[in-house]
């Protein structure tokens, strides 16, 4: 595999960009590998800076569900665009999205829309405070919610923590009031909310994990998290950005049967656009200012060319219903890739939730961060570069998740199976 242009690239990134990168983990830094420079996209395929074509599985994190450069988005795009790209003044498209998100969840009445997920989240948990007047949030180990500062807490030993700052630069004291949960775990939420009856302001959850890889939901888990809410009065916000419009049109609350107090989205509903969203009951919603007292903006939030693109994706989604046929297709292909390393008795366990997935190194079962953690990473790693090198696009870090889009088809899905049989790593 060529990779002259992207070293060339990679190099004269790093002179101007911490890293050479605008978010850490496209550096590859978890596989212990360079990154490529993508030139160009279209469809399932990424082409680089050396001409290599891909498969793509990571589809930039998950807003790809359509594939890239989808013909009937741009249009839109364009369509905006040529109006106008910004204007800090309120547009009817801000409005239909809305209207959208609304009519596909039903536990969200009113939305506010962002730039980003860390936004929405950062949203969700200053809006629960504000309503609840309390301080205390409850996030899972092994979720990721962002790069908020009292987000970005790691684990301490014992079951029940207290966040510590996971980043230089977080203040002890921002993350005084994160407590830290093992997911998958009711019980230690039960004692978390007896030791904390009537501090507790949220719960934060990736209903569906992600950021573990993918790890879904014992049953009764998320259940657990709505009645524990319920009973102490706190906010149960469900993180989203992943699953929202990824497993089916809307959430994955309806297919759990919780309905959340705030949810926040991201990724597909901007259709490769930045965007983020925070909704959820009215009651709730109306104590963002300037309806209410609790403070939020931004200055290209709700913009239009980012909505454009929402609106056209979440309209051709709704239209074409393709989900069971993504789902049909991860299940394909996660059960060949399966036989493949079965076959040459590699250790491993698939979770997969619809066309979200991850291929552990680890012989399983992985239910939560302490099992995904004992993961072979470096596998992994020999595994990335391997595939890479076949022409197939993964997420380069193990603890993330593999999608599926609309554009891949059984063709892509054998050659990656076949890869898999034959690549050494
Ligand atoms: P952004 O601020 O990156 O748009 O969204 C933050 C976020 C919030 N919630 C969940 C469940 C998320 O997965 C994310 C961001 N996802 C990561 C990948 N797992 C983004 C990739 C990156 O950081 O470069």
């Amino acid at each position: 595999m060529v990779n002259k242009v992207n070293s060339r690239l990679f190099s004269q990134a790093q002179k101007v960009i911490p890293g050479g990168v605008n978010s850490p983990v496209r550096a590859f830094k978890a596989v212990g590998a360079k990154p490529i420079f993508i030139e160009k996209a279209k469809g399932q395929y990424l082409y680089d800076a050396d001409a290599n074509k891909y498969i793509d599985y990571c589809l930039s994190w998950g807003p790809m569900i359509l594939g890239h450069a989808r013909r009937e988005v741009l249009d839109e795009v364009r369509k905006v665009m040529a109006k106008g790209t910004s204007f800090g003044i309120p547009t009817k498209l801000e409005t239909q999205l809305a209207k959208m998100i609304v009519q596909a969840i039903a536990s969200v009445e009113k939305v506010r829309l962002v730039s980003s997920g860390t936004e929405a989240v950062m949203t969700a948990i200053r809006l629960a405070r504000g309503c609840t007047g309390r301080d205390k949030v409850i996030k899972f180990i092994g979720c990721y919610h962002g790069h908020v500062d009292y987000m970005l807490v790691q684990a301490g030993s014992g079951a029940m923590t207290f966040g510590a700052p996971s980043s230089p630069g977080v203040p002890k004291d921002f993350t005084k009031h994160t407590i830290l949960l093992p997911y998958n775990d009711p019980g230690t939420l039960k004692k978390a909310f007896d030791k904390y009856a009537g501090k507790i302001a949220a719960v934060i959850v990736e209903p569906v994990a992600g950021n573990m890889g993918v790890v879904p939901p014992e049953k009764g888990f998320l259940k657990a998290l709505r009645k524990m809410c319920t009973k102490n009065g706190s906010v149960l916000i469900f993180d989203e950005v992943i699953t929202g419009f990824r497993v089916r049109y809307g959430s994955v609350q309806k297919l759990f049967g919780v309905k959340a107090d705030l949810t926040c989205l991201g990724k597909i509903i901007g259709g490769g656009f930045p965007i983020g969203a925070c909704g959820g009951k009215a009651s709730l919603m109306d104590n963002l200012a300037p309806q209410g007292k609790v403070y939020q903006a931004g200055t290209l939030s709700g913009n239009p060319v980012c909505v454009a693109a929402g609106i056209a994706t979440l309209k051709l989604l709704k239209a074409q219903n393709p989900y069971p046929s993504l789902e049909l297709a991860a299940q394909r292909l996660c059960g060949g890739i399966s036989e493949a390393l079965a076959e040459r008795r590699v250790e491993h366990t698939i979770n997969r939730v619809a066309s979200m997935f991850t291929l552990f190194f680890n012989p399983g079962p992985v239910t939560d961060y302490t099992s995904a953690a004992r993961s072979d990473t470096a596998r992994y790693a020999g595994y990335f570069t391997a595939m890479l090198k076949a022409g197939i696009y993964l997420p380069p870090s193990q603890f993330e998740a593999c999608f599926v889009s609309t554009q891949h088809t059984r063709k892509d899905l054998s050659k990656t199976v076949n890869a898999v049989r034959k690549i050494v790593f």
